[in-house]
């Protein structure tokens, strides 16, 4: 079987790009994974076609070598498999032009960046990637890559030491400066990425703070696809479809979502092609989809995974625990003000549809990784709007109990499990000694530095509910916790 590469004949059912492909890079994207080949990558394919302009992407992978692997030998296409109702499609996406490996390219990369045609660096390098303090919602110089950029600027590992080495090049050379557009599922994520960037650039170069000012612009974005890992049944329907064998393919669902501020610096493809939607304020989007989806996505996790649930699809057909996602999402549309075009319920309703979705096989033990970097804004906040407005926290308290539990790192069967989390280590320091005692454990959890804020922790109302679902979950099994959660929720 031959592999994916320009000069593959596609069969006519299978889309490819229908654009020139030598335009110039005025994008260079760090964290190539398959969220961004589901996602902003389309977008751009989807502009390039309709609108052209130099916005090919350079990829960049910080550390691993694998997506430079499996895309530069197919001169960096991919097919995307999109899993809707009417079956599985496939097309292949062209924006990509290569993807350089940071950890052995790295001045390779740092010249993408300051080169003249870049006008937009984007980020999905997920929540732990920044190097945020929780606390002080600044530069977190404890981060190892924060810490080791910081003593030699010049030399970066870190997605914020490259952006801040590169700005200092360009405006050495009387170079304009680039629109830095982050695309995690941070709050905020724009403003979070700024003041990463100023924090850094005011100890490595503070020669540029000015030019930061005048010349880098933040938007904000939601980012909305649900692309679980590929697997042989993906590779195994790529080879099907196309005729071509293609390791760097990405599958996803029909869905796609992409709210963006319009403030750019250097100008934009035309994202608008692939349904993207310009606003001036994303906020209210974005918690939205932090709380709802995100929020229900990381309890369905955790509960679910220790349900014995491999899949969320699998969940969403536990009546028990369908019904505590519909609570969740209730509980979660409750803490948030009126979004823009927006019917909660519609969307709640859209949610539970795509999380059902039967040809997504998206694990529960993938959503459940990095919690620490996920509770804040998708649990705790909606959490502390609840208390203040004086609604129930009985969803979040249920979902973070299940993460307490999550966080033991052992089934009920006694199996462990790797937590995949970078606070991993501190977690099983703090619980060891607290066995199986539900109060040391949830003491232990809540004291964790920068993890929950004071107006959770001093609230009674909180941690009674937390450690009540807890107890459950200890003494009888997240099944039974299960069950008697859903059967309080239907009785409410
Ligand atoms: C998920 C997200 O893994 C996770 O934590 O909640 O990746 C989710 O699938 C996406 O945000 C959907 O857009």
């Amino acid at each position: 079987m031959p592999r994916l590469s320009s000069r593959s004949a596609l069969p006519p059912a299978v889309r490819g790009p229908s654009y020139s492909r030598s335009a110039p890079s005025g994008i260079v994207h760090l964290g190539t994974g398959a969220f961004h080949r589901a996602h902003q990558a389309v977008y751009t394919d989807d502009a390039l076609a309709k609108s052209g302009g130099g916005w090919m992407i350079t990829g960049v992978s910080l550390r691993s070598p694998d997506v430079a692997d499996q895309l530069n030998p197919q001169d960096g296409l991919y097919t995307l498999l999109t899993l809707g109702p009417a079956g599985v499609e496939a097309r292949v996406i062209g924006s990509i032009r290569g993807v350089l490996v940071a950890s052995d390219e790295r001045e390779k990369v740092l010249d993408a960046l300051a080169a003249p045609e870049t006008r937009i660096v984007s980020l999905t390098i997920t929540e732990k990637g920044y190097g945020l303090d929780p606390k002080t919602g600044g530069l977190d110089r404890t981060h190892p890559a924060i810490a080791a950029d910081l003593a030699d600027p010049g030399h970066p590992k870190s997605a914020v030491g490259f952006i801040v080495e590169a700005l200092r090049r360009r405006h050495e050379a009387g170079l304009p400066g680039f629109t830095v557009l982050s695309c995690d599922n941070l709050p905020s994520n724009g403003k979070v990425v700024a003041r990463l960037v100023r924090d850094f650039a005011a100890e490595a170069a503070p020669e540029i703070a000015a030019f930061i000012e005048a010349d880098v612009s933040f938007p904000s974005t939601m980012v909305d696809r649900i692309t679980p890992a590929a697997t042989h049944k993906t590779f195994d329907d790529v080879r099907a479809l196309t005729g071509c064998a293609d390791p760097g393919a990405v599958e996803t669902e029909l869905f796609s979502q992409w709210i963006i501020e319009d403030d750019f610096v250097a100008g934009r493809p035309d994202w608008e092609a692939g349904g993207a939607l310009f606003v001036s304020d994303v906020v209210p989007y974005e918690k939205m989809k932090l709380r709802m989806l995100n929020g229900a996505h990381s309890m369905l996790a955790y509960s679910g995974f220790l349900a014995g649930h491999r899949y969320v699809r699998d969940v969403m057909g536990d009546p028990a625990l369908a019904a505590l996602v519909v609570r969740h999402m209730k509980a979660a549309a409750a803490t948030l003000d009126s979004v823009p075009g927006v019917d909660l319920d519609r969307y709640a309703a859209d949610l539970q549809e795509r999380f059902r979705n039967p040809a997504i096989a998206h694990e529960t033990y993938q959503i459940a990784m990095d919690g620490t970097q996920k509770l804040p804004q998708r649990l705790l906040e909606p959490a502390m709007v609840a208390l203040e407005r004086g609604q129930r926290v009985d969803a979040f308290a249920f979902a973070v109990a299940a993460w307490m539990r999550y966080a033991l790192g052992r089934r009920e069967d006694g199996e462990p499990y790797a937590l995949r989390d970078p606070r991993e280590k501190e977690i099983a320091a703090v619980l060891e000694g607290a066995g199986k005692d539900t109060d040391a454990i949830a003491e232990a959890l809540l004291a964790l530095p920068g993890l929950f804020p004071a107006v959770l922790t001093g609230n009674g109302v909180w941690t009674g509910a937390v450690r009540r679902n807890l107890s459950v979950m200890m003494d009888k099994g997240m099944r039974p916790a299960i069950d008697e959660e859903a059967r309080g929720f239907a009785s409410s």
